[in-house]
């Protein structure tokens, strides 16, 4: 009869939103500052992303998991986009891209927010592709997405200095539904 239940208490707790979450505080020497924040209900699943940025000048900026969380020579040692299928750079929504690649976040100015709301199916926490540990980037202009022809389209979409970075932590399970 207490073997029955385990089932249901199971279902009752991702009912409850047993989600794993996590988190990169982004913050730099030129007063730039935000917040990344993932959300991933099942394995396999898409991850919930959400950033909100202070400090980008007005335009789209490159986005992306770097495969390091280290920042020991800042930004620059997170290394390249995460991509453990080894396959070209590309937008949030091709089929040939990296893991890491998250397009575009578009401010409307350095003294507003930068908001972006994306869901990722190749975003995992759980599991041997997890991004818990990685790195965090923005950078100073805009991701071609692969298409802007230049040499660097296809590994890292031509996006320019490495602005803002943050390793990627594990957060508090969410309390209050999302
Ligand atoms: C990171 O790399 C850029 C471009 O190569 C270089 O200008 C910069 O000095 C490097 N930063 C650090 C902290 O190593
Ligand atoms: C990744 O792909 C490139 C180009 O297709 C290839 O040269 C390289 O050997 C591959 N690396 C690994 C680790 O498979
Ligand atoms: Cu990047
Ligand atoms: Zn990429």
């Amino acid at each position: 009869m207490k073997f029955a239940l385990l089932p249901l208490a199971i279902l009752a707790q991702s009912a409850l939103g047993c989600a794993l979450n996590a988190v990169a505080v982004l913050k730099n020497d030129q007063g730039a500052h935000g917040v990344a924040t993932f959300s991933q209900e099942l394995r396999n699943g898409p991850t919930k992303i959400h950033v909100e940025v202070w400090g980008l000048t007005e335009g789209n900026h490159g986005i992306h998991v770097h495969e390091y969380g280290d920042l020991t020579q800042g930004c620059n040692s997170t290394l390249a986009h995460y991509n453990p299928h080894n396959v070209t750079h590309g937008g949030p929504t091709d089929e040939i891209r990296h893991v890491g690649d998250l397009g575009n976040i578009y401010s409307p100015g350095p003294d507003q927010a930068a908001v972006l709301d994306i869901t990722a199916d190749l975003i995992q926490l759980h599991g041997r592709t997890s991004v818990i540990g990685r790195g965090m980037l923005i950078h100073s202009g805009e991701d071609d997405l692969g298409k802007g022809g230049s040499p660097l389209s296809s590994t890292t979409g031509n996006a320019g200095g490495r602005f803002l970075c943050a390793p990627i932590g594990w957060a508090a399970p969410k309390t209050t539904p999302q």
